[in-house]
């Protein structure tokens, strides 16, 4: 691979730092706490003994987590050339956020977390039930990043100097006026922002702040439920993934001169992609089931893949190929865990 492009903090990605705790579950352990499989969502009043029960009953593993940091350590392990990107999130001043900090160092992402010693370190409860993961977010330090972190000076920096923005629909749980910002920053210079749908209760219950940043999205990421969700709140009528994503691509933006691309990955069936009116479908690799551990952040590998090559001004059926390549290799892990050096050829 030519890596002669690449630069430092080139890219900046923006999110919750939070720690996993996953473990195999039964489908009676979801229904207790009120969980659907595949699903994502935020912890509440009847999630609080779920953690504890987690760790004592049922033997989790705590695994570096949280989906932005996990997508810039996957794009990370790809490029080889530390720092190429800068991550900042809200952490406590506590083990977890050492242990996070940890990993995403030693996989070369330039960390720059804002701590905040109110609350401890965010955590994700991850219940596997075969081969879906459903997650539990406990946002605590997570939520509180604020915007005061990105105005401090070496930050602005390299807000200032990144050449991609990458951040994920869950942050507008934390931060919109942060997203905004860097959205601004991106448009003025006409560079790159990338976003992810993240989870269907981002487009349906921030809705408003998710239509207030999409006139800045050059790239939209989203699983199959999140896009027929967003078709559905957004009254595209229809369900055909395909016209949703030529849809997505026709929604107002900004910076016109660059036409929104939207990628809505679909479990097993081929990667759909709308770019220029026109469709393209990429067939994934069809693990056998015995081979996949978990689908947790196998998304966000996709996304890390993806954005590997696409900051180095590579094709976007490379970019793509580069997406499915990622998620295969996380998919077949406990989490977004991985090691030794990433063997994807263009
Ligand atoms: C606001 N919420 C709910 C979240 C998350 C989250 N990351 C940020 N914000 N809920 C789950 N995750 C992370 O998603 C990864 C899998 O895609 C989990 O930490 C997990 O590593």
């Amino acid at each position: 691979m030519d890596k002669e492009n690449l630069k430092k903090n080139m890219l900046l990605g923006m999110g919750n730092p939070l720690l996993d705790i996953s473990a195999v579950v039964d489908k009676s352990f979801l229904t207790k706490y009120g969980m659907k499989e595949n699903d994502a969502i935020l912890a509440d009043e009847k999630h609080k003994n779920l953690y504890t029960e987690l760790v004592e009953k049922y033997n989790a593993d705590f695994i570096a987590g949280g989906s932005v940091q996990n997508a810039l350590r996957v794009a990370q392990w790809l490029l080889e050339f530390p720092k190429v990107t800068t991550f900042f999130g809200c952490v406590g001043d506590d083990k977890y956020s050492k242990i996070l900090c940890d990993k995403a160092r030693e996989n070369g992402v330039n960390v720059q977390y804002q701590v905040n010693s109110k609350e401890p370190t965010g955590t994700c409860a991850v219940l596997i039930t075969g081969t879906h993961r459903s997650l539990c977010a406990n946002l605590a330090a997570a939520n509180l990043f604020t915007i005061d972190h990105i105005a401090k000076e070496e930050n602005k920096k390299l807000v200032d100097t990144a050449h991609f923005y990458y951040v994920s629909g869950f942050f507008l749980t934390v931060s919109p006026p942060s997203i905004m910002e860097v959205a601004k920053v991106a448009l003025a210079h006409k560079r790159p922002f990338l976003m992810n749908l993240s989870a269907q209760f981002i487009v349906q219950f921030f809705k408003d702040p998710l239509m207030q940043v999409m006139p800045y999205v050059d790239v939209l990421f989203g699983n199959e439920t999140e896009a027929e969700t967003f078709a559905t709140e957004q009254s595209f009528g229809t369900t055909d993934l395909k016209e949703i994503a030529l849809k997505i691509c026709e929604l107002p933006k900004q910076y016109e001169d660059r036409p929104r691309l939207c990628i809505i990955t679909n479990g097993h069936k081929p990667v759909i992609m709308a770019h220029e009116g026109k469709i393209r479908e990429f067939p994934v690799t069809v693990l056998e089931k015995d081979k996949i551990v978990d689908t947790n952040s196998a998304g966000d590998a996709f996304a890390g893949g993806f954005l590997s090559q696409y900051i180095q001004g590579q094709d976007l059926e490379i970019c793509i190929k580069c997406g499915i390549w990622a998620a295969t290799e996380i998919l077949q892990r406990s989490g977004c865990t991985f090691s030794g050096k990433a063997s994807f050829t263009p």
